[in-house]
């Protein structure tokens, strides 16, 4: 289910639903334009690119199908305080019919809405499923009961939660300490721990990243503001694809 996209067992994902997440506060005068990080995505040869539907219908759907897609299935703006809640706003098949090979749906572990996220994100994971599409869970853990989002309990936990509910793949926050990172791909079994980017870092820093938690066991990165906040995307994903792979 996931050859499609991590032909060798790893990947690097281009993650790009930040115009919903965070509004458009991450971009600049370049990004702001879809077409320019889906030209990064097409000419670097990414693995996939993680995008809303929106941007699937109006800009990817017409000259970029050659990027294997992942289709974002639910969201929420950062406008809204309290627990997290991130509700479905695009169905499994029309993922598919605009060419989607997984569907990404965040959980956020801890919040008071916890059970509606996991009864939504049961029947995406069997739609899917019975379609051959990949699973990835963007697990966040998070809202009042969740003290501290990098604990290492508390990501091992998510990690656990992301096999148990059926994801092929979890997308996690790195804590910044392999040891820990060990432990949490071990929890997750036989689902795989992809690493998200987070907010743009400097350039050596982001590198050692990537090659501690490939070397602790991670089998991706999905990479947002740290490739398309770039001054040039393309010679940085060179390095993080020459770690990588
Ligand atoms: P980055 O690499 O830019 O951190 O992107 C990863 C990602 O998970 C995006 O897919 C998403 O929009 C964003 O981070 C959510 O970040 P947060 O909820 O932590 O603000």
């Amino acid at each position: 289910m996931l050859d499609q996209i991590s032909p060798r067992g790893k990947a690097l994902i281009l993650a790009y639903d930040h115009g919903m997440e965070h509004g458009p506060v991450d971009f600049n005068d370049k990004n702001v334009d879809p077409n320019n990080v889906l030209d990064i995505a097409l000419k670097c040869k990414y693995n996939a690119i993680a995008l809303q539907k929106g941007i699937v219908l109006k800009y990817y759907k017409d000259n970029y199908k050659n990027i294997p897609l992942v289709m974002k299935l639910n969201g929420k703006t950062n406008l809204v305080k309290g627990d997290p809640y991130s509700t479905q706003i695009c169905t499994v098949k029309r993922a598919q019919k605009l060419g989607a090979k997984a569907v990404g749906f965040t959980i956020y572990p801890g919040s008071e809405h916890e059970a509606k996220m996991f009864k939504m994100f049961s029947k995406v994971e069997r739609e899917a499923h019975e379609r051959n599409l990949g699973v990835i869970a963007w697990m966040y853990p998070r809202g009042k009961n969740v003290k501290d989002e990098l604990e290492s309990e508390i990501l091992a936990y998510s990690a656990r939660l992301g096999l148990e509910m059926g994801a092929d793949i979890i997308k996690l926050k790195y804590n910044g300490k392999p040891e820990d990172l060990k432990w949490i791909t071990k929890c997750a079994g036989k689902t795989k721990i992809y690493i998200a980017g987070g907010m743009k870092t400097n350039e050596a820093a982001f590198l050692k990243q990537v090659e501690e938690v490939m070397e602790a066991g991670a089998k991706g990165i999905v990479v947002g503001r740290n490739v398309w906040q770039q001054k040039d995307p393309v010679e940085f994903t060179k390095k993080i694809k020459s770690i990588i792979f």
